[in-house]
Formats: structure tokens, sequence, C-alpha cells
């Protein structure tokens, strides 16, 4: 059983998961308006990956017997200055996702509430693959700006040759 305080901790997470669904399905419509089909798709899928994480915690939250709370979102912004913007953005708001997790697993700890401690750790490992991911997408741009167009080719051809 979940303490009020935990409740209240979790939900405040399905609401911020549901502002990173929000922010992302924003960021994919710039995209598309832009012209710049790829990126809005996979922040599309992204937005839904998000969906399904506010989800899971809502299911979890009612399998515990407490009250899983729907909250207003604030809107997320609706226009950005580059797609490196973007991807910067979408990083910036992911670490700041890694910390409200860690804020919830110390609570968990804190509260030797075990069960919330062990479901958290899917979140906890999601965050270092969404941070890398996004880290590496920031990581395309810097190659380009460089010059690096044929350095991004070969990675490229590598890539390939290890599947
Ligand atoms: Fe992109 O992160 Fe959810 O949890």
């Amino acid at each position: 059983m979940l303490t009020p305080s935990m409740v209240l901790k979790l939900n405040q997470q399905v609401a911020l998961e549901q502002y990173s669904a929000n922010l992302y399905l924003a960021m994919s419509a710039w995209c598309a308006h832009k012209g710049l089909e790829g990126s809005a798709a996979f922040l599309k899928a992204h937005s839904d990956e998000e969906l399904a994480h506010a989800r899971k915690l809502f299911d979890y939250i009612n399998e515990t017997g407490a009250l899983a709370v729907i909250s207003a979102v604030e809107a997320p912004p609706k226009a950005f200055g580059s797609l490196q913007e973007v991807f910067q953005k979408t990083l910036d708001h992911e670490k700041s996702i890694t910390a409200a997790i860690n804020g919830l697993v110390d609570s968990a700890l804190g509260e030797k509430d075990y069960s919330t401690f062990q479901f958290l750790q899917w979140y906890v490992a999601e965050q270092h693959e969404e941070e890398r991911l996004f880290m590496s997408i920031l990581d395309l741009f810097e190659i380009m700006e460089s010059g690096g167009r044929s350095l991004f080719m070969i990675d490229r051809e590598i890539a390939s040759k290890g599947k």
C-alpha cells in the first residue's frame, strides 16, 4: 500500500509524462510544418512512448488500490528556432525527467517502499536510454557542422557492416 505522499508524487509523475508526450507532439507538429518529415515521425512516435510511460504509472497506482489522478498539464511551446534547438530541448527535458525519477526513487527508499522502488527501476533504465538517444542525435548536428559529412557516411557504412 502506498503512503499518501507517494501517491501524490507518483501522480505528479503521471502529469510530467503526459507533458512530455504533449511536448514531443508539439515538436512533431513544428517539424512537419517545416517539411522535416523524418523528425516529425520520430517525435510523434516518441510522444506515444511518453504516453505509455504515463499509462504504466497510472496502472501501478491503480493496482495498489490508490487513486490515479489525471491533472491539467501546461501547454507546451509551439515554435522552435531550429531543428537543433528542438533536440537540445528534448535532451534538457529528459534530464529534468531523470531528476524527477531520481527524486521518486529517493522517496521510495526513504519510506522503505520497496515495491515502488522496484517498479521505478524500469524508469531509471529508460532514462539512461533516452538521454543516450537524444545525445546521439545532437552529436549528428556537431558532426555535420564541423564539415564531417563524409565522416558521417563512413560511420553509417561501418554500422551497416556490423549487422
Ligand atoms: Fe522520455 O521519459 Fe518518460 O519517463
